[in-house]
């Protein structure tokens, strides 16, 4: 009998039965929610759930269920030294090519002797899928799929021959646990078969007739063998019915409802140490979860995740347009030009959903995909590329409220200061650190890819400038005392390899880029491109401000002091643009429209260009932009939305965001299409939505400095302000109605609104408001 049940089943499943669709469901209840009337097919369909380590695609199909997994420490290899023991060597030779203009040749000797051993990172690897097949066929009613945000659950429901049946999905932080619930409103109607699947090497077993086990190690890559040890569990906690195991197989029968609980772990510690027990781990997080019940479990994961996430609320007017499923939307947004406000709301939301979701305190950081990815060889071995990407995951985090999100930002730059201090030694020979344009879970740091992309020193100092930010938005002592050893190291690689520019006699990097965008001369490699400039200006002020304030290094100030007045300043160009270049190379440059803007870092995010404090400056900018063009890929399109919401222009940020929002940068499940996936478009979105109601870089809390005519009515509470001060804004017809402005700290709120300023004076805890008249 069992075995002809299991048969029948995994026949149903292999001939994909049709399956007719009736009777549409409404909307959900909670706006918050991505919703839509069919099954996710593809992946870029999927609905993400994520507790910032285990993460899955829930695909929400009615024959068969499919649950794609991802741990966020599952990568390739394994510990590794990437440095080329040539590099040092070659690098007094590069330096010298570059400054007698032999571009070509300093790029050929860097790929030859200073690129990193292997050429290229690890990747970031699914742990593989868990199907569920419930043999349905025929006649569905009301089918609904939908992701609520608020309640950060994944939701199935349908109606087959009068039992309306339920499935809801959830990662919990709390819990450490992939919780699947499935219901029915009628007793004894559920039964399925569970399988594991994987692309890794692993085998699939059954354990103690209520858990399927895929355990394994994981793969080599590019001569790095894999040294981590993984595995993931499905346990069944069943009300009713019946369930027995079949080899790798788990069924169950008549059940009245069904909880899985889904654990995965690997052996990952730390980037140098890979001595973890992913098994013990696994089994005390089931055992613990299992003494709850489902009610505990869903209470306790909604609470933690609306902690963060009800930080917020935004509203940006509704329309009839709401109403649709979310693919509907996307598809209408830009092209009907009927108004629909709150798609810009979701967005924005999702994005802060994705965030909490994907990076909580002990998490990996979010990589290019978050932690969201169903292959073995994602694009860009969805790492952490930090010549734009992993920044921009992590605009948002500070002013949309989510300050604990950037932990395991602030924990990788600790851990790259110790591999990065190799790198710097063994390729530079100088103190502190340094990592170039990108990272992995092992946190290398040297050189990948080719001259052109990984020949870029700065990235390091870049990501490092984050922990300043973390601080200026929350200042406390213990923060400073911590970032400062970071920042310090930062700045003294480079007070070690700048060089003097023969032309000019600026300090300069060399060998450089300005990222990833060629110059005329034949290549990328460089000396002393805006950008590196930009950062160190930054990083050599943050380190003189935290050594000023902690009291230290009066010897280490001034020498960072000096050596920041050496630096390039800004110039603008013959075309009266920003230079990317030491030298106004600007219109000679192959690809004009680039996606990457490296040089207007200075602008955004950084502040040492402003519209009121350098108008010339600033007028450059918006002439780089104008060459580049507003049309680009997912996150260099977010680049530019936050850079025209800073030149306050409305109307034209509005115009972008709705190219950013169009089925060829949005995928149906809201994830940003680079094309492929990549989330950074996503978080660079959201950070744009509230760069264009506030903005607080120069000083000033600024409101509505961006509001389009599309946003008349509005308001938002619980965006932060520099200087520890929380704002809840309200606005009707086009115009600022109300602000409060709340302060942890106490101290002087200095607001404006357009021309108007006012200064206030808020008590610690305390609160102040204004009408912008
Ligand atoms: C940078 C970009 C690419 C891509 C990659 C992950 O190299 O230039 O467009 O986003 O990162």
């Amino acid at each position: 009998m069992k075995k002809f049940l299991l048969a029948l089943s995994s026949l149903v499943a292999s001939v994909s039965p049709a399956i007719e669709y009736g009777g549409d469901a409404p909307p959900p209840e909670q706006p918050l929610s991505l919703w839509y009337k069919r099954p996710a097919e593809q992946w870029i369909e999927a609905l993400p759930v994520g507790n910032g380590r285990l993460g899955a695609m829930v695909f929400g199909g009615v024959a068969r269920e499919r649950l794609q997994l991802n741990e966020d420490t599952l990568w390739a290899g394994g510990p590794y030294d990437p440095v080329s023991p040539e590099a040092a060597a070659a690098l007094p030779d590069v330096r010298r090519l570059v400054f007698e203009g032999k571009y070509r040749e300093a790029d050929q000797l860097i790929s030859e002797k200073v690129m990193a051993r292997p050429l290229r990172q690890m990747a970031y690897q699914t742990v593989g899928d868990v199907h569920l097949d419930f043999g349905e066929v025929g006649a569905i009613e009301n089918y609904r799929r939908e992701l609520d945000l608020d309640a950060a659950v994944a939701r199935v429901s349908y109606v087959r021959d009068g039992v309306r049946f339920t499935r809801e999905v959830f990662s919990s932080p709390v819990d450490q646990v992939i919780v699947v619930r499935i219901t029915a409103d009628q007793p004894r109607r559920i039964g399925f078969t569970a399988t594991l699947q994987t692309p890794q090497r692993a085998s699939v077993s059954a354990e103690g007739g209520d858990t399927l086990v895929l355990a394994g190690v994981n793969s080599e890559y590019n001569g790095v063998a894999g040294a981590l040890r993984f595995e993931a569990r499905v346990r069944v906690v069943r009300e009713g019915g019946n369930q027995f195991t079949l080899g790798s197989s788990l069924t169950v029968q008549g059940a009245d409802s069904v909880t899985l609980l889904v654990s995965a772990a690997t052996s990952f510690r730390r980037f140098d140490d890979v001595s973890g027990d992913p098994t013990a781990a696994n089994l005390a997080v089931l055992e613990a979860a299992q003494k709850k019940d489902y009610a505990s479990l869903l209470a306790d994961h909604t609470a933690e995740h609306q902690r963060l996430f009800r930080r917020v609320a935004l509203d940006l007017g509704s329309s009839p347009a709401s109403a649709s499923p979310t693919d509907v939307r996307i598809r209408n947004f830009a092209t009907t030009g009927e108004p629909d406000p709150a798609l810009a709301t979701l967005y924005f939301q999702y994005g802060r959903y994705l965030l909490i979701s994907s990076s909580r305190p002990g998490t990996q950081p979010a990589n290019l995909q978050g932690i969201w990815n169903d292959s073995m060889s994602p694009p860009w071995q969805s790492k952490y590329t930090i010549n734009i990407n992993t920044e921009m995951n992590y605009w948002p985090a500070e002013p949309t409220n989510l300050a604990e999100c950037v932990e395991p930002l602030v924990r990788m730059v600790e851990e790259l200061a110790v591999t990065g201090a190799h790198t710097a030694k063994t390729m530079y020979g100088a103190r502190g650190w340094v990592v170039h344009h990108n990272t992995d879970l092992w946190r290398a740091a040297a050189p990948i890819d080719g001259p052109r992309w990984g020949m870029w020193p700065t990235g390091g100092a870049w990501l490092a400038l984050h922990l300043w930010d973390h601080y200026e938005y929350a200042p406390n002592p213990e923060f400073l005392a911590r970032m400062y050893p970071v920042l310090k190291g930062a700045a003294e690689f480079f007070l070690d390899t700048l060089v003097e520019d023969p032309k000019s006699g600026y300090l300069v990097t060399n060998p450089s880029t300005s990222p990833e965008n060629a110059h005329p001369f034949g290549s990328a490699v460089c000396a002393g491109p805006a950008m590196d400039s930009q950062i160190l200006r930054d990083l050599f002020l943050r380190v003189e401000q935290c050594a000023e304030l902690l009291g230290v290094d009066g010897e280490l100030r001034r020498q960072v002091a000096a050596t920041r007045a050496r630096l390039a300043p800004d110039k603008i160009g013959a075309q009266g643009q920003l230079q990317e270049w030491l030298e106004d190379w600007d219109a000679g440059a192959p690809e004009q429209d680039h996606r990457h803007v490296s040089h207007l870092y200075a602008f955004f995010p950084s502040n040492q260009i402003t519209l009121r404090g350098t108008p010339e400056l600033a007028s450059g900018v918006r002439k780089t932009l104008e060459t580049r063009g507003d049309f680009s890929t997912g996150w260099a399109i977010a680049w530019r939305l936050n850079l025209w919401a800073r030149l306050q222009d409305g109307e034209r940020t509005h115009r972008i965001l709705k190219a950013l929002l169009e089925p060829s940068r949005t995928y149906p499940n809201m994830f940003d299409a680079h094309p492929p996936f990549q989330i950074d478009g996503n978080f660079g979105g959201t950070n744009a939505i509230a760069e264009m109601l506030l903005q607080t870089h120069t000083g000033e809390i600024e409101l509505l400095p961006a509001l389009p005519a599309a946003w008349p009515t509005g308001s938002v509470r619980g965006l932060r302000a520099r200087g520890g001060f929380e704002v809840d804004l309200a606005w009707a017809d086009g115009k600022l109605a109300h602000v409060d402005v709340r302060s942890t700290l106490g101290g002087e709120a200095l607001l404006r609104y357009g021309d108007k300023t006012v200064s206030r004076e808020v008590a610690p805890g305390g609160a102040v408001s204004w009408d912008g008249r």
